[in-house]
Formats: C-alpha cells, structure tokens, sequence
C-alpha cells in the first residue's frame, strides 16, 4: 500500500512539471465535521498554491490513526501532518492544556485572546517534539451532557462520566464522577452502552454523535474552548521548497480564521438541533454554575503551579490584552 502510493506520487507531475508528493493528514472527528472540511480546504488551498506540487489527504474519523495516536504519528513521521486536540496531551507539557482551564476563557474572543497569548510557548513546545504548529481552530464552548436533571455539582456524584483530556478526567474526580477516556468517534457507542452516562463537550460534538439517542439533558455551561491544532512533522517541513513553506503558513493562516468563523456560525444551530430531538437544552442552575467555578479555581491554579514561570507569563499576558 506504501508502495503503490509513493509510485502514484511519484509519478504525478505538478503544474509546473515537478514531481507531486502528497501527504496523508490524519484527523480525528467525522469528515462532516466543520474543523474536518475546514481541513480538506487547507489542503486545497496548499494545493492550489503549489500548482499541485504538495498535495495534502484528509483521513477523517480517526481512519488512520485514533485521535490519541495522532501527534506521536507525526512526531516519528509515519504522517507528514495531522491534527489533534492539543489538550489531550497536557500531561506531556501542561501548556497544551492551556485551552482547557475552566471558566479561564469562555467565549471565541476570549478564546482568540488566549491563543495569542499562548501560540509562541505552543509552538516552541511542538518545537521540541519535532513539530511545527501550523493553525489551530475553536471547538465551541463546553456544556454539561447527561442523562438526568442535575441542579449541583452533588447531583453528578457516582455518575459515569466520558473524558477526553486530563482537565475533563480532573473535573469528574472533583465532582465524585467516575471518569473513562473516551475518543469522539466512540462516544456514541460509550453512551449506547452504558460505558459512559455524561461527558462535557460542545454542541458540535453531542450533535455528531446523536448523543440524543442515549442522553436527555445539556447544560450550557460555556466553561472553555479546547482547540484542535494541526502540526508538521519538522523534517517533512524542512525537506519542503520555500514556496511549499510558504503555502503551508499561509494556508494554515486562512484555516485558522476560516475555522474560528464557521464554529462561530455554526454554535447556536447545534444547540438548537439537540433541542429539535428531544433534549432539555437549559442554562445550569445558579448552583450547578457555582459549583463547576469552584472547580475552575482550583484547576487554575494547580494548572499555574504545573505551567512554572510559562504558564505565569502566559496567563499575565492574556489577562493584560
Ligand atoms: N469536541 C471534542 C473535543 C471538544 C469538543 O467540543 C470531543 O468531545 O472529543
């Protein structure tokens, strides 16, 4: 299969007669997905402004590797390029899990704010993990999935409760919830089965998975927006022309903007959608809110306490725009 796909790269020539390589982009999320399709038109675009020179191949899903194996993929160069929840690697460096710190920031300015803050300690930790960070885009805000009634924090206790990064494994254990690390693309099976009974994610993911089918109740709680990155692996970056360097960071920008507008657009329908089959769509209540604050608090600052004088920096930074 290697094979056959290096002679047909080999073979297709470019616009301008070079010979094409194409590189095949793992993700994680359904190929309807907006940050998938936002995906494939990076992938056009770099196409477009290489004349065909680089060609770039969404796998969607998880198809190629499951979301937790994408970033050591590209790290050791079985991919080229991919992209993953960043997040869920913050036990490699806690300043991937910068986008996770509850009630930190809660909306897409906030979110904008925060990665500007963050990008440069991003980067120069991809950096050292032979990665070069290309774009990151905005899941939408985080709200509270469950199959029951929850007034506080009290009422989640004993709860089986789907994660998907340490901060959201971290929030069932302060909330007595009982946590299993879960990836999207089999989320829906967890919830069918019983293997999970809540989670925490946005309106875009409950959506694609017809979390509906197994749960009632979603609570938006507006608690932060994780971002999906996508990286290169540093030696496929470098062995790159500079016009193919160019196309990446360029494209990369444009994804980055196209991304964060298409999930702004997009928030309020997939609420709306959950609501339409069959779920209570509710603000939490005074107490539940409270209660998930305190949690943020005291993730703050152990999340502070693990980040040293970067994450200090970081958090300054983002607190003075
Ligand atoms: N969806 C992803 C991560 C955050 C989100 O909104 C998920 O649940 O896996």
């Amino acid at each position: 299969m290697k094979r056959l796909t290096y002679l047909l790269a080999a073979t297709a020539l470019s616009a301008s007669g070079a010979v094409a390589e194409t590189w095949d982009m793992p993700m994680a999320y359904p190929a309807t997905n907006y940050h998938t399709e936002n995906g494939v038109a990076f992938a056009e675009c770099v196409k477009g402004a290489t004349g065909g020179a680089l060609e770039i191949v969404v796998h969607p899903n998880g198809s190629l590797f499951s979301g937790n194996d994408i970033k050591r993929a590209v790290q050791t160069g079985q991919a080229p390029i991919g992209e993953r929840l960043l997040s869920a690697h913050a036990n490699e460096n806690p300043i991937f899990g910068v986008d996770s710190i509850p009630f930190l920031a809660t909306s897409f300015e906030d979110s904008a704010k925060l990665l500007a803050a963050a990008k440069d300690a991003v980067a120069a930790a991809l950096d050292e993990q032979n990665l070069v960070y290309v774009y990151s885009v905005p899941w939408p805000p985080q709200g509270l999935y469950l199959k029951k009634e929850v007034n506080s924090v009290a009422d989640m206790a004993g709860v089986k409760f789907r994660a998907y990064n340490a901060a959201t494994a971290r929030i069932a254990e302060l909330a007595g919830m009982v946590p299993v690390q879960i990836e999207a693309a089999e989320l829906s099976q967890a919830l069918a089965t019983g293997v999970a009974d809540s989670f925490i994610s946005s309106g875009s993911t409950g959506v694609d998975s017809k979390v509906w089918e197994s749960l009632t109740h979603f609570y938006d709680v507006q608690a932060w927006l994780p971002r999906n990155t996508v990286f290169v692996n540093k030696d496929s970056f470098g062995a790159l022309d500079d016009a193919g360097k160019a196309a990446i960071m360029e494209c990369g920008a444009t994804a980055a903007a196209a991304g964060e507008a298409r999930a702004r657009e997009l928030t309020a329908g997939y609420l709306k959608t959950l609501a339409e089959n069959g779920m209570t769509v509710a603000e939490p209540s005074d107490a539940l809110r409270e209660g998930l604050k305190g949690f943020g608090a005291t993730m703050t600052a152990e999340w502070i306490a693990a980040a040293g004088d970067t994450g200090k920096a970081v958090i300054d930074a983002y607190l003075a725009q």
